[in-house]
């Protein structure tokens, strides 16, 4: 794949820019996605089967155990290029945003160091009934673990559906959509609010360029479509930035 030159250009000239990721991402780190048939999560179990407050009231014992197996499968794995590619991107611009809907913290892993995250972190903890973070508690093998302070469940750190997205990332998130280019990386753009990102950076003016082996709902939108897997296409988008730079 070779990076269109006008996009060189664009790449060479921008101050501000912006990078959106989705599941899509962590795919070549060997982290499911969601909806990729073969191996997306939701292809095994509903979203609204374990993915809501409601399923952890109903079932919290099987919400638990599946995040929890969730947990360990991110932990063994390793950020990819991809990942490694737009942390050196953070250097790169005067002005730089990361903004995800993952919550695998492989962008933390990789060196990116102002992750703006949307739907919350996989290896966070909080309670249930206070919804304050909780860094240790009693792990007396009961499933879920119960908060120290206060006995109730302890639940992953994440935004589940029919949640609020939280209101700092989320303002910053919107903060940084007006910039000169707004990557869209391997996100299928179906989950609101943050699926809005994309086409309002496009309807602020700045130039969007969607990396993603398929095309999805956004893609007509967007200014440039560059159908690789993010892994290899955002390397190759750091190389000419700096074979741009070092060209003057
Ligand atoms: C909200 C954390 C206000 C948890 C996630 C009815 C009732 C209530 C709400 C709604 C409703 N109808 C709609 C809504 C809004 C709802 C929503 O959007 N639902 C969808 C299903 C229609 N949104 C919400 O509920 C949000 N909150 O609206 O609050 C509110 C409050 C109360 C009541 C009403 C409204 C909260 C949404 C957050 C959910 N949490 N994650 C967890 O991880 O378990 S969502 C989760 O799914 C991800 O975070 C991400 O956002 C989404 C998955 O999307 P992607 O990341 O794009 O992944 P996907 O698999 O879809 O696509 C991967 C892409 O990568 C593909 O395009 C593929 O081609 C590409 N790819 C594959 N390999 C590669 C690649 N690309 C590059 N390189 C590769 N190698």
């Amino acid at each position: 794949m070779t990076i269109p030159e006008p996009l060189i250009k664009r790449l060479q000239s921008a101050r501000s820019v912006t990078v959106f990721t989705g599941a899509g991402v962590s795919a070549e780190s060997g982290v499911p996605t969601f909806r990729d048939a073969q191996t997306g999560y939701w292809s095994k179990f509903r979203a609204d089967v374990l993915a809501t407050p409601r399923a952890f009231k109903r079932d919290p014992k099987l919400v638990w155990k599946w995040y929890n197996w969730r947990s360990k499968l991110v932990a063994a794995v390793q950020p990819n290029p991809g990942h490694f590619a737009i942390a050196q991107m953070e250097s790169l611009f005067s002005r730089f945003s990361l903004i995800t809907q993952n919550v695998d913290g492989l962008h933390q892993r990789a060196g990116s160091k102002n992750v703006v995250e949307l739907h919350g972190n996989l290896t966070k903890v909080k309670c249930f009934d206070e919804n304050t973070m909780v860094e240790r508690w009693n792990d007396d093998g009961q499933v879920p673990p119960k908060c120290p302070r206060c006995g109730g469940f302890l639940r992953p750190a994440v935004v589940w559906f029919e949640e609020e997205l939280p209101k700092a990332e989320w303002r910053k998130a919107v903060d940084a959509i007006e910039c000169d280019l707004f990557f869209t990386v391997g996100t299928s753009a179906l989950v609101f609010p943050a699926a809005a990102l994309p086409s309002e950076a496009a309807k602020m003016g700045s130039t969007v360029v969607e990396v993603n082996p398929t095309m999805t709902d956004f893609t007509e939108q967007a200014h440039f479509h560059l159908g690789g897997p993010s892994g290899e296409v955002m390397p190759l988008i750091v190389e000419a930035m700096k074979s741009a730079k070092t060209a003057g």
